[in-house]
């Protein structure tokens, strides 16, 4: 088994994504094997809760109300819709369910009471629940964690230094300050970037240097290749060729073995060949329904063909060995 490691240097990091391709795939799978099932792919499934009108001025993001795009804004949406879709979800395979709100952080208001009763409902059906808010304070955390949440998304999208010509709403310390008020109430971290945003492979590196340097790793770590949405200002960057994706989840899977590497947004454009080798590179996790948030992704039809072609199969619910309910909060895990 590889060592889990938290001590990792860039140019560590930098000599393992610079490997001869089909070298450091295979090094990526013998990792992968020793610590997960091989061939079970966990699944989840994506619903945008709250939709457009955002505050924030994420460069690649449809739902910032600062760009023109034809994304309609939709107010949070009523608790019995989200069980509807939820059971759809688990109906189809989907193991966790991840609710989506386009906020900039989460306000104490009655829209806030209601994810946490959508949580509640969600967690009723025997589902890993996770949600995607925005910011959120140690108080807000908690209140998701007693009612149930299994993890929380919060990417970092990029490296430090490349943040800021990316997003200058918000820091890099805001997301990691949010990262830490979830781990310390005990919920599952989901966390991980976008490649294709104009970064250079340093930031690449840079950005998997903080993620695999956090006090514990986030359990899950979604590689998102963008999705160039007309209106934003990242609508004509160049599309990331397959390879350079293969490296980014080979990299994150040998520098934190024992997360789920989440081959997230872009499958659309990606070939099931393309796609098995980042599966082979350490990719376990995948989105699955024809929707993101806002933008298309593979029928579910279509992935399920693709699972049986390559031999993988889906993933139980809790099978990681985290019972439902909150992890140990940081505090009472210490004394
Ligand atoms: N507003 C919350 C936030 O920013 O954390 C939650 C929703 S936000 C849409 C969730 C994540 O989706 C972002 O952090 C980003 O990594 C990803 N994302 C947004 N637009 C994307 C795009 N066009 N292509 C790929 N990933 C995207
Ligand atoms: C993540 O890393 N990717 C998902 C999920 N977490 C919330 C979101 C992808 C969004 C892609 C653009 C859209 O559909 O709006
Ligand atoms: Fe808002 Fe999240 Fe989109 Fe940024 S990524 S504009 S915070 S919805």
């Amino acid at each position: 088994m590889a060592d889990i490691r938290h001590n990792w240097t860039k140019e560590q990091i930098r000599e393992i994504y610079d490997r001869p391709l089909l070298s450091l795939v295979l090094d990526a799978a013998i990792v992968h094997r020793q610590h997960h099932v091989y061939g079970e792919v966990q699944i989840s499934s994506l619903l945008s809760i709250k939709t457009g009108g955002c505050s924030e001025d994420c460069a690649y993001c449809p739902q910032a109300a600062r760009f023109h795009t034809d994304v309609k804004v939709h107010a949070l949406m009523k608790v019995d819709e989200v069980i509807k879709s939820a059971e759809n979800a688990k109906a189809g395979g989907a193991s966790r369910f991840c609710m989506g709100a386009a906020w900039r952080e989460v306000r104490d208001n009655r829209d806030f009471d209601r994810v946490i009763d959508m949580v509640k409902a969600v967690n009723e059906l025997d589902m890993e629940v996770c949600c995607t808010l925005g910011m959120l304070t140690p108080h807000q955390a908690d209140r998701l964690a007693e009612a149930g949440l299994y993890a929380y998304n919060h990417n970092i999208d990029t490296s430090e230094e490349h943040y800021g010509e990316v997003i200058t709403t918000r820091t890099y310390d805001d997301r990691l300050n949010t990262l830490s008020n979830v781990r310390k109430a005990g919920i599952s971290v989901c966390s991980g970037g976008i490649i294709g945003l104009g970064e250079k492979d340093d930031d690449r590196v840079g950005m998997l240097f903080t993620l695999a340097n956090l006090p514990q790793h986030p359990e899950s770590v979604p590689i998102n290749v963008l999705v160039p949405v007309a209106g934003t200002p990242l609508a004509d960057n160049n599309r990331v060729p397959f390879d350079e994706l293969v490296r980014m989840i080979a990299t994150a899977r040998i520098v934190m073995p024992d997360s789920a590497v989440r081959l997230s947004a872009g499958r659309l454009e990606l070939s099931i060949a393309e796609q098995a080798m980042c599966f082979m590179a350490g990719a376990n996790s995948i989105f699955a329904g024809d929707k993101l948030l806002t933008t298309p992704n593979p029928e579910y039809n279509a992935d399920m063909d693709m699972f049986q072609t390559l031999g993988l199969k889906p993933k139980a619910a809790f099978a990681d060995g985290q019972p439902k309910g909150r992890l140990k909060k940081v505090e009472e895990a210490a004394s």
